[in-house]
This record gives C-alpha cells, structure tokens and sequence, in this order.
C-alpha cells in the first residue's frame, strides 16, 4: 500500500461567507465590508479552494432582496477578496444576471445558482460569456414555500432528471459542460427523509458525469435526527458526518461554514480510501 499523502485529490472544499442580515446561521456578522473580507481571507487560510460569497439569504421564508442591495453587499468584498486571492476561486451565490455580471468583472470565477437558471433569463448567457463554472442547483419550489410539504415519488430520480435537463439547457445556452457542476439541494424542497436518501444514494447523481456539490452544512436535518437539540453553530458534527459521507460517495466540492475541520475531516477520509479518485496532481507524501 502506498503512503496516501495530504492532498485532497478530487474533491474541494467551499467556504461560506454570507453577507446578509439574515441568513440562518451566520446572519449578520459580516454586513461590514471589512469584516466580510476578514473572514473570506481566513477561509482561504484554513485551506477553502472556494469562497461563497453571498448577498441573498435562501432560508426557509427569507425575503427576496433588489439586485440594488445584493450588488451593494456582495461587490465590495469580492473586490477586496480578489486582490492577492491566491490559488482560491471566489464564488457568488446568487440568481440574478446582474449581480453575477458585475461579480464576474469584480474578480469571481463561479456562479452558484440556487434556482439552476431557472431565475434569470439572462444568467445563462451571463456565465457563458463569463467562461465561468457554474453549480446547477435544484429546489422544489422557492424559498417562501419550499418546505410546505414537499413531495416525491422517488426523490433520488426525480432530482436527477432535474439535473440532467437544467445541465442540457445550460448546455444548449452556450456554456461549457466542463464548467458544470450539479448540486442536489440539500433543505430546498425536502424532508429529513429526503435529504438523508440524497446522500445515501448520491453516487447515482455522481452517475451523471458531472461533480457534484454537497451543502449540508449546520442545517437543521442535521439536528433533527440527533437526540440533542443543537442551534445552527453547534452542528458541526453532522455537517462533518454528512460530508465525509458525501465523500466517500463521490462528490467533488463540500461546501461549509467551518472550512479547518472539514478539510481535517476529509483529508482524513481520503487517506483512509487512498487512491480512489483520479488524482488531478500527484500526492504530496507527508516528510514527517
Ligand atoms: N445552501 C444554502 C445556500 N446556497 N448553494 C448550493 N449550491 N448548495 C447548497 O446546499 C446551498 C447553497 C443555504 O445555506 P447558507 O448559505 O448557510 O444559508 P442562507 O441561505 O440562509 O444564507
């Protein structure tokens, strides 16, 4: 057996940085610009490859937000974190062609789009002529009703179509597949019972061909199936849990508030299956 080595190779991982007042378990401690670009630079520092900058809360219920406010809270920090970025891509979490527009000319390299082009007319074009990758995310309704008894024959299936058909248009909009990845949606339009099927048969969304993207993190499935009670910030448990998980199913980007412990965590995981991936760099082995 060789030694495994350090790298995680196959997979990222896709720090959250949320510039809202709202959002469900950071809301409101990186409204300051300053504060914000603080927090993106030490994402990058505990190891993110991505940084997911937000203006937008999707939560449960959250309230729409003008491409206006988006742009004035997510603008200034992708500026500031662009310069001296590093080997780091910022992604900006939103689904208005406007706001990734200005995004894109500001310093990110990716679009992560909640409602898989769904809505904006133009975002597809905005990533295309962008060159930029794109997640394609799906969601059972929207944020104001997505938890109102959401319902499926077989989820795993139904949302893999969903991903298949918003990839072929994607496509057919002049993006480059290459610069797709797809995400089932973790929270948007499920129940426990949902988010825990997705995960346990994610390998048949990795069946697609594309990487996949997994975001369980903090989110209250987590806490749910637990017999302790947990505020948002106490989950790292289950978020790790689910990511290994995830892992170890195939996905290709983990995206969390806590990136130290989940690069730890997974850096662990992918000793533990050495070799599993195609390694796009050779293993760095460990000297000591
Ligand atoms: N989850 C959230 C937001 N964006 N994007 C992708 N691709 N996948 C996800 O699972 C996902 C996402 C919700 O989490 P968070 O950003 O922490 O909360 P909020 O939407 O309240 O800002």
């Amino acid at each position: 057996m060789s030694i495994p080595g350090k790298p995680l190779r196959g997979v990222r991982v896709m720090g959250i940085l949320n510039v809202t007042p709202d959002s469900f378990s950071d809301g409101g401690r990186f409204l300051e610009p300053s504060a914000a670009i603080e927090h993106g630079r030490a994402l990058i520092a505990e190891g993110a490859d991505i940084v997911d900058v937000g203006g937008e809360s999707t939560r449960p219920g959250a309230q729409e937000v003008s491409g206006q406010e988006e742009l004035a809270r997510v603008g200034p920090v992708i500026e500031g974190l662009a310069r001296g970025l590093g080997d780091a891509v910022i992604s900006v979490d939103t689904s208005k062609a406007s706001v990734a527009a200005v995004a894109l000319q500001a310093g990110a390299g990716f679009v992560n789009d909640v409602t898989a082009l769904r809505g904006d007319s133009e975002m597809a074009g905005v990533v295309a002529a962008g060159g930029a990758e794109c997640c394609l995310m799906h969601m059972l309704g929207d944020p104001r009703t997505m938890q109102s008894d959401p319902r499926y024959e077989d989820v795993v299936s139904e949302v893999k179509s969903f991903l298949e058909e918003r990839l072929a248009f994607a496509v057919r909009e002049g993006v480059r597949e290459q610069q797709v990845l797809l995400d089932p949606g973790i929270g948007f339009g499920k129940t426990i019972a949902h988010n825990l099927e997705l995960l346990a048969r994610l390998d048949e969304l990795v069946s697609i061909g594309r990487p996949i993207v997994v975001g369980t993190s903090r989110k209250s499935f987590l806490a749910r199936v637990t017999t302790r009670s947990s505020e948002p910030r106490e989950r790292l448990a289950g978020t790790l849990a689910t990511s290994v998980l995830a892992y170890e199913r195939g996905a290709s980007v983990l995206r969390v508030h806590d990136v130290a412990p989940a690069r730890e965590a997974l850096e662990v995981a992918a000793a533990t299956l050495g070799g599993r991936w195609t390694a796009s760099s050779p293993p760095r082995i460990p000297t000591s």
